[in-house]
């Protein structure tokens, strides 16, 4: 089994240390950390998904893997996250309110931070009222995350209150999170999306014209 087979396997199997392991290893191996969160990492959370999707996994057995996951990527942030970069402006990002999934918005503000935003990470379950304190603070983008069908009409009720508080004209909105496609972005008026990390900093950058 290659090490990057032996990562995917750790963190289905919740394997906290193991996953730290391997990713040490496959970095002193010299393997792109890239590659190790694309096809490692990011690929075992899809099968998470798929074994809970068929009954296989429980709410328990998501939270292990997700645990481990969390463990690498504290390893890989530095690898991933370039430094020196000028700053590109202020963006407030958060999971929307009444979802707890934080993973994949926290990749976004990793690589966003990597690319030289200035990153406020409200963490999950954001209400409209907290990311409009931030947004009163200077951040010029809002970055919304949601995984829950469930929970994707929260980005548009924040989308019209920032409306009512007069901050639409000056706040670039853009969103994203497994469920979320452009079509549903253009549906609620948000400014743009994104379906990965990488292509939310691409996204940000366009936002502000740089
Ligand atoms: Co949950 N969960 N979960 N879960 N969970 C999903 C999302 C689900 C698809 C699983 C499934 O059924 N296959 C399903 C949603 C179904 C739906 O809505 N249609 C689901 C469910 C049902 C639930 C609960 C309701 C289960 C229950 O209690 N019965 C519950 C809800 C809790 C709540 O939020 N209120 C729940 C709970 C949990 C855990 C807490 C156990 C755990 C989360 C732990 C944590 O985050 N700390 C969890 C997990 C781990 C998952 C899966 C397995 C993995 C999510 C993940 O981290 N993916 C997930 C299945 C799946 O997505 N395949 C699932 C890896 C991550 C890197 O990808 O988050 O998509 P992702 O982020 C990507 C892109 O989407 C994008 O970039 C990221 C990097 O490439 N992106 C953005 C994300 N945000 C962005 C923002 C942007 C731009 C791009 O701009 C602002």
């Amino acid at each position: 089994m290659s090490i990057i087979q032996e990562i995917r396997t750790s963190v289905i199997n919740g394997q906290a240390k193991e996953t730290a392991a391997k990713v040490q290893q496959a970095i002193n191996e010299g393997i792109n950390p890239d590659v190790v969160l694309r096809e490692g990492l990011i690929d075992a959370m899809r099968e998470v998904g798929r074994m809970f999707e068929e009954g296989e996994y429980f709410v328990p057995e998501m939270l292990i893997a997700a645990r481990a996951m969390k463990g690498a990527l504290a390893i890989l942030k530095p690898l991933l996250v370039d430094q020196g970069i000028e700053p590109m402006g202020k963006v407030v990002i958060g999971t929307v309110k009444g979802d707890l999934h934080d993973i994949g918005k926290s990749l976004v503000a990793m690589m966003l931070e990597g690319a030289g935003f200035e990153v406020v990470d409200l963490g999950t379950d954001v209400t409209a009222e907290k990311f409009i304190e931030v947004l009163k603070q200077g951040a010029t983008v809002l970055a919304m995350s949601a995984l829950l069908t469930t929970t994707m009409p929260q980005m548009k009720v924040t989308i019209e209150a920032i409306k009512q508080a007069g901050l639409r004209e000056q706040t670039h909105v853009m969103i994203g999170g497994a469920p979320v496609t452009q079509a549903y972005a253009d549906e609620i008026g948000a400014d743009g999306y994104a379906p990965d990390a990488s292509a939310a900093v691409r996204k940000a950058q366009e936002l502000l014209g740089k």
